[in-house]
C-alpha cells in the first residue's frame, strides 16, 4: 500500500472514532497523520523497513503500529472491526454533502436515524430542524443532498463502467458456448456518462451463459435472472444487463440494444419506407411486426444491416441521430480518428507541480510506449495549491528537460520531452510574461479561478486566444463530470476567437473532464479550429487517456487531420510555430 492509500485509511479511522464518540485528541491524531504522511517525500516503505516511523511528528506507537500493518500486509484488522461495528448506513449518510461525523452521530443518538431513508423521513416531518444545532436552514440542505446523491447514484463516468465491464467481456469471450459476444448501449457508443451497461451475446446455451454470467466474481448481487437476460449489480454499484440470442440474429439484437434509441427510431423508418420491418429479432420482409424467420433478410454482420437500409457501416460512436444519416447518404461519414494515430500529449504535468512523477520517469514510460514526443506543462505560480512554477523555477525546469532530451539524443533515439506550461489565465492576462511564455515549446492556457460572470469569463478566454504565444485552450468548460457543470461561459464565442487567430482547442482525456465536450467538436471542426487529444497526465497510469480521449473525438465527428498530437515530431514543431510566426509578420 503506497502513502496515499494509508492516508485515507488513516482518515478514515479518525472519522469512524468521531461518530463513535471517541475523544476528540484522538481522532484527530489520525487525520494528523494522515497529512504527515501525504507530506513525505521518501518513500513510506522504506521508513518501514528501515523502523523509522517513530521519527515522524506526532507518530505515537498505535500509530506506528497501524501504518507498519497496513504497509507491509495491505490490511488492518483494527480498521476493519471498527467500521463492522457501525451500522452501514451511518458511514453512508457521511457521504451526503454538509454532513460529518457530528452531525450523523447527532441524528442518531437522538432521532435513531441510521440509514438516508430514515434521515430523509426524519426531515420532512421537520424533526431534524427541531433538533439542537440544527434548524430549518441544515434541514433543508439535508433535504437538497439527498436528491444529489440520488440523481447521481445512477450514473457512472464512462472510466468506472469500463472498468467492471472489461474484465467481464473478456471471461464472456472466453466461454465455449459464447459465439459472439459485445458491450452495447451507451457504453459501446462511447458516452462520457453512462446509466447502466449491457451485454450482448450470441449462444446455442443461453442457460449455460447466463448462469457462467451472474457467477462473475465482478459480481456484487442478480437483481433478475431469465432464460435468455440476466440483470446484475457490479462493483461500484453499476448495474450491467446481459441478453443472449441465436447467432442468426446477432447482428439486429447488436444494433438495437446498441442505441440510441433517437437512432433506432430512424433506422425503423427507413426499413419502413422500404417495405421492411426492422427491430431487435431481424430486418424482416413484412408490412406489420414479426419475428418469423422465414421473413428474415441475411445479414452477417451489423455491416450488412446497414447496407439493406442504403448506408454505408455507422461506427457506435455517432449513432445519436445527429447528422449520421444524413451524411452516410451522401457518402460525407469521416475515417474517424483512432487512438493509435496519436504521437503523444501536449498538456502534462511532473513533480515539478502537482504531478506524481519525475521528468525522467514521465520520458522513460511516453518513449517504451513508441510515443514521439510528450510535453511537460506544469502549472504556473498562480496555481500556488498545485505547487505553479513561477518563472525562475520554470527556467530551471526548462534546463532539466533539455539534460533529459540529452540522454536521449545520445542514445540516438529520436524520442523528446516538450517544454511548456499550463499558465494561468488570470484576470488581467496571463501568469508568465511574453518573452518566457515564447522560449517554450508549448502554451497552454487554461482558467482555473472564474469569474462569476459569462461574459467576463468569454472576455478572459478571447484574450488568452489572441496572445501570439499561446498555443491552446485547456479544459475550456471547466467542467467535472457529476461534479461540477461548466462554467458561465459563451463557448461558441471562444470557439470563433480560436478561429480567428489560430489558436487550437484542447480534448481534455482526462474521464472526469472530457472537456470541451464532443457535442461541440463538429462546431469547431466546422470553424476551422484544430483539436489536441492531451491526457492532462498528473500519473504514469493517466498515459491510458490518451485511447478514452481517442473515443470522445469520434464521437465528435473529429478524423486524423483534425488532431494535431497525431503528427510526427518534425510536423508539430512546424505547427507549433506557424501562429507566432503569424504574429511576427
Ligand atoms: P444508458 O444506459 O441510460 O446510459 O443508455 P443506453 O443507451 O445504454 O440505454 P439502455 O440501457 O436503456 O438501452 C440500451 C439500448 O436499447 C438503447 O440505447 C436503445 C435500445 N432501447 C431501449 N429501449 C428502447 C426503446 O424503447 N425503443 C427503442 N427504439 N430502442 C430502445
Ligand atoms: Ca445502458
Ligand atoms: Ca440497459
Ligand atoms: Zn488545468
Amino acid at each position: 500500500m503506497d502513502k496515499d492509500q494509508v492516508a485515507a485509511i488513516l482518515v478514515e479511522i479518525g472519522t469512524l472514532l468521531e461518530l463513535k464518540g471517541e475523544n476528540p485528541f484522538k481522532t484527530r491524531a489520525y487525520v494528523n497523520g494522515a497529512r504527515t504522511l501525504e507530506g513525505l517525500t521518501e518513500p513510506l516503505e522504506k521508513i518501514v523497513a528501515e523502523n523509522r516511523l517513530g521519527e515522524l511528528k506526532g507518530f505515537g506507537e498505535a500509530l506506528q503500529e497501524k501504518v507498519a500493518t497496513l504497509v507491509t500486509t495491505g490490511r488492518l484488522p483494527y480498521y476493519e472491526t471498527l467500521k463492522g461495528s457501525l451500522p452501514p448506513g451511518l458511514i453512508e449518510m457521511l457521504d451526503l454533502q454538509g454532513v460529518g461525523p457530528k452531525k450523523v452521530k447527532k441524528l442518531h443518538d437522538e432521532l435513531g436515524v441510521d440509514s438516508i431513508e430514515k434521515l430523509e423521513a426524519a426531515c420532512k416531518d421537520g424533526r431534524v430542524a427541531a433538533l439542537d444545532g440544527f434548524g430549518e436552514k441544515s434541514q433543508t440542505k439535508i433535504i437538497e443532498a439527498i436528491a444529489f446523491r440520488r440523481q447521481f447514484a445512477s450514473r457512472h463516468r464512462l472510466v468506472d463502467a469500463l472498468k467492471v465491464a472489461e474484465p467481464v467481456l473478456e471471461s464472456l469471450r472466453g466461454h465455449p458456448d459464447v459465439i459472439r459476444c459485445s458491450t452495447a448501449g451507451s457504453l459501446r457508443r462511447w458516452k462520457e456518462v453512462i446509466g447502466d451497461i449491457d451485454f450482448l451475446v450470441s449462444s446455442k446455451a443461453p442457460a449455460e451463459v447466463i448462469a457462467f454470467f451472474v457467477g462473475q466474481p465482478g459480481v456484487r448481487s442478480v437483481l433478475a435472472q431469465g432464460e435468455t437476460k440476466a440483470s446484475v449489480i457490479l462493483g461500484e454499484g453499476i448495474q450491467a444487463d446481459l441478453r443472449v440470442v441465436a447467432d442468426v440474429e446477432y447482428p439486429f439484437a447488436l444494433a438495437y440494444f446498441t442505441g440510441s434509441k433517437e437512432h433506432n427510431i430512424a433506422m425503423r423508418q427507413r426499413a419502413i419506407a422500404r417495405g421492411l420491418r426492422l427491430n431487435e429479432y431481424g430486418l424482416f420482409r413484412s408490412t406489420e411486426e414479426t419475428r418469423d424467420p422465414a421473413l428474415r433478410v441475411a445479414c452477417a454482420e451489423e455491416k450488412d444491416l446497414f447496407a439493406e437500409l442504403g448506408l454505408p457501416y455507422i461506427p457506435p460512436e455517432l449513432r445519436e441521430d445527429l447528422g449520421e444519416f444524413t451524411a452516410g447518404e451522401a457518402g460525407d461519414l469521416p475515417r474517424l480518428i483512432e487512438w493509435t494515430d496519436l504521437k503523444g500529449s501536449l498538456h502534462n504535468h511532473s513533480d515539478w507541480s502537482d504531478g506524481r512523477n519525475t521528468l525522467e520517469a514521465i520520458a522513460a514510460q511516453a518513449h517504451e510506449l513508441g510515443l514521439d514526443y510528450w510535453a511537460i506543462t506544469d502549472h504556473s505560480r498562480a496555481s500556488f495549491q498545485a505547487n505553479g512554477l513561477d518563472e525562475d523555477r520554470l527556467r530551471r525546469q526548462l534546463k532539466a528537460v533539455a539534460e533529459v532530451n540529452r540522454s536521449y539524443a545520445e542514445e540516438g533515439s529520436d524520442f523528446r520531452l516538450l517544454t511548456g506550461s499550463e499558465v494561468d489565465i488570470l484576470k488581467d492576462g496571463l501568469d508568465l510574461g511574453d518573452d518566457l511564455l515564447a522560449e517554450l515549446d508549448v502554451v497552454v492556457a487554461s482558467l482555473h479561478v472564474p469569474a462569476s460572470d459569462e461574459a467576463e469569463n468569454t472576455r478572459r478566454f478571447i484574450r488568452a486566444a489572441e496572445n501570439p504565444f499561446v498555443h491552446m485552450l485547456g479544459h475550456l468548460s471547466g467542467r467535472l463530470l457529476l461534479e461540477r457543470d461548466a462554467y458561465k461561459l459563451d463557448q461558441r464565442a471562444v470557439i470563433d476567437a480560436c478561429a480567428a487567430t489560430g489558436t487550437w482547442i484542447e480534448l481534455n482525456a482526462s474521464p472526469y473532464r472530457f472537456d470541451l465536450d464532443w457535442r461541440l467538436w463538429r462546431y469547431a471542426k466546422e470553424k476551422g479550429v484544430k483539436c489536441l487529444i492531451n491526457c492532462d497526465a498528473h500519473r504514469l497510469e493517466h498515459v491510458a487517456w490518451l485511447r478514452l480521449g481517442a473515443g470522445i473525438a469520434r464521437k465528435g465527428w473529429l478524423t486524423k487531420a483534425d488532431v494535431v498530437n497525431t503528427l510526427p515530431l518534425a510536423a508539430l514543431r512546424a505547427e507549433l510555430r506557424k501562429k507566432r510566426d503569424r504574429a511576427v509578420r
